[in-house]
């Protein structure tokens, strides 16, 4: 059922005055997560920026159970931590909230093993496209053409398709989402907590810091990434695929917006050529190609 604004819950678990830099996607992502869980939230968190947001408050901005712990355990660690709960008869929902380096790179091992076991979890990937917190470096979900700190010429491999790596986990539940769309995402959160097993939500997070855009346009460079095409909002219960509302209008290539919209407000991109913009447009049409072959099936 479709979620208003005015059924959310109104308490704070996640407190203002926290270490975020301006315009946060990890922040609101977290605020969003609060929203859709209350106090049934426990989260595991690998080092990232969301560790330095929730630590470096006073007495920590999070009133919600957390367990900092290293990289590449995180989805072992909620595992066994929704495994207690279980035999203490505990109303719990327990979230790996990890970056892309820490999802993608140095946590896959364990995040493909806890879906490969069908695990209880849901794991969350904030998605910003870069190792943030220690200086904006390359990760494998940084875009092609991106400038990093560790790709200063623009990088020249593709963004790792981590969803359908997961999809193809054949795990009970796979989604896409953007802090753009925070109903859509408080939906999928809900969903995923009333499934059993592991649950995989990809959530596009644009950092002001790292894209080098203003901080007061997170939402619109968020948006602007739905409706150019390059983010595109799905969700996969039991494999059967389906578009999410906000990026239906942009299966049709013609309603989508031109990528050099999405493109010209982020430094990260300013040295592109051409070509690249037209490299990415491919990738976009190849991807869309792909989803909607998945949902037809
Ligand atoms: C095993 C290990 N390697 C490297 C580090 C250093 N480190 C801390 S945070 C971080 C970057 C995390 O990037 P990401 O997961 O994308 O999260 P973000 O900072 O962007 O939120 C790294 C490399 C570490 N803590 N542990
Ligand atoms: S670097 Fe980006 S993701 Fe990290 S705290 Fe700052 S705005 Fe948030």
């Amino acid at each position: 059922m479709p979620i208003s604004i005015k059924d959310l819950p109104k308490e704070k678990l996640f407190l203002p005055g926290n270490a975020s830099c301006p315009g946060c996607p990890e922040a609101l992502g977290l605020k969003y997560l609060t929203m859709a869980l209350g106090r049934k939230l426990m989260i595991v968190i690998p080092a990232g920026c969301t560790s330095i947001i929730q630590g470096l408050a006073p007495g920590g901005a999070f009133v919600f159970p957390t367990l900092n712990v290293p990289f590449a355990s995180s989805d072992a660690v909620a595992a066994g931590l929704a495994a207690a709960k279980k035999i203490l008869g505990e109303d719990a929902v327990v979230v790996a909230w990890g970056g892309d380096g820490g999802t993608a790179d140095i946590g896959f091992a364990t995040l493909s093993g806890a879906a490969e076991r069908n695990d209880n979890v849901i794991h969350i990937c904030v998605d910003n496209e870069a190792y943030m917190n220690t200086g904006i470096q390359r990760s494998s979900l940084t875009p092609f053409g991106a400038w990093t700190t560790t790709t200063w010429r623009g990088k020249r491999e593709r963004k790792k398709e981590l969803s359908l790596i997961m999809l193809m986990h054949k795990i009970p539940y796979v989604a896409t989402a953007s802090v753009g769309y925070p109903l859509d995402f408080i939906e999928k959160v809900r969903k995923a907590a009333s499934i059993k097993g592991f649950k995989f939500i990809h959530l596009h997070a644009p950092c002001p810091v790292g894209w080098r855009f203003d901080p007061a346009k997170t939402v619109h460079v968020a948006k602007l990434a739905v409706e150019t095409g390059m983010w595109i909002l799905f969700e996969a219960e039991n494999g059967k695929l389906r578009i999410s509302p906000p990026s239906k209008p942009y299966a049709d290539k013609s309603k989508r917006k031109p990528i050099k919209e999405y493109i010209r407000l982020q430094g990260r991109f300013r040295t592109l050529r051409d070509e690249d913009i037209s490299i990415l447009e491919k990738m976009v049409d190849d991807a869309w190609e792909t989803i909607l072959r998945l949902a037809e099936r």
